[in-house]
């Protein structure tokens, strides 16, 4: 199998790319950081015996995602699966207290960019007669939580472009799924929080999230069913988690 992950040199993408490599599937890697695709490149290379080949971009500039996808030599290589993972949350504030730099961050990585990636990947697995798309989603793309109104709104965007991706591929032998995380312990809130790691840790206080491994089986345990067989749709949480806002957190008090 071939597979494209988007934000591979963190998180949920870069346990995907490790959890495919370990299963001998050559991938196509894709991040702003050159270093972190380089260095994860030659480890999983030397590993387990894959080829892997990184794109080093923006996702937010149609330009440069046009630029590196026509860059690749598939050759007589089909890509076999696009893992739509890369994405951020940029500030946790009040739709009237928002700031605009955070709001055009989220729409444009999230929202234009999955796209931008999705148009060209779909018009090489319509010429291949096959494929599978699987969307990283989120709890926020079905909830909407206090704070939390522009980076829900992407996501429930994820969520209906999935559904409308499904039904225009459908046509072509393409699968589209959707899997949908709760809290999850990546560089997600250090990110959110614009790199202040104290606040991001406070976000898991007293809980167990779910780790980046946990996402990556569920991908790999989706991108495996028979041919026959499409996962529309999952939520997956940490056991302590109920909804986007009810968590039991043991405080020790
Ligand atoms: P990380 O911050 O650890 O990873 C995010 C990845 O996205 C990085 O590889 C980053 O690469 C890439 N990325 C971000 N912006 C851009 C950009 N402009 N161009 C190219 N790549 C970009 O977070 P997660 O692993 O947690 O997040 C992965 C996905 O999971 C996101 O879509 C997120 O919304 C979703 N999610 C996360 C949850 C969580 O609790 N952690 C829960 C639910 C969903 P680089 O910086 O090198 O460009
Ligand atoms: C990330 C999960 O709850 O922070 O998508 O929105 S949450």
């Amino acid at each position: 199998m071939l597979v494209f992950i988007t934000g591979a040199t963190s998180g949920i993408g870069k346990s995907t790319a490790e959890l495919f490599a370990k299963h001998g599937h050559d991938l196509i890697l894709t991040g702003r950081r050159a270093d972190r695709l380089n260095n994860l490149k030659a480890e999983l290379q030397n590993k387990y015996s894959v080829k892997v080949t990184v794109l080093c971009f923006d996702i937010r500039q149609s330009i440069e995602v046009e630029n590196a996808l026509h860059s690749l030599n598939l050759e007589n290589n089909k890509i076999d699966l696009l893992v739509n993972n890369a994405g951020l949350a940029a500030g946790l504030s009040s739709l009237q207290e928002g700031k605009l730099d955070h709001w055009e961050r989220m729409i444009d990585t999230n929202v234009k960019g999955l796209l931008y990636v999705s148009k060209i990947v779909a018009n090489i697995m319509i010429q291949q007669k096959s494929g599978h798309i699987i969307n990283i989603g989120s709890i926020a793309g079905k909830e909407v939580y206090a704070n939390g109104n522009v980076y829900c709104a992407t996501k429930h965007a994820v969520d209906a472009l999935t559904k409308g991706m499904r039904i225009d591929l459908l046509q072509h032998n393409i699968k589209v799924t959707a899997i949908n995380p709760g809290m999850v312990e990546t560089e997600f809130s250090i990110v959110r929080f614009d790199g202040d790691e104290e606040r991001a840790k406070k976000v898991y206080n007293g809980m167990q999230p779910l780790k980046p491994e946990d996402i990556a089986e569920t991908v790999f345990w989706a991108a495996n069913r028979p041919a026959h067989v499409n996962i529309n749709d999952i939520i997956i949480m940490p056991t302590v988690q109920a909804s986007a806002t009810n968590v039991i957190r043991n405080t020790g008090a």
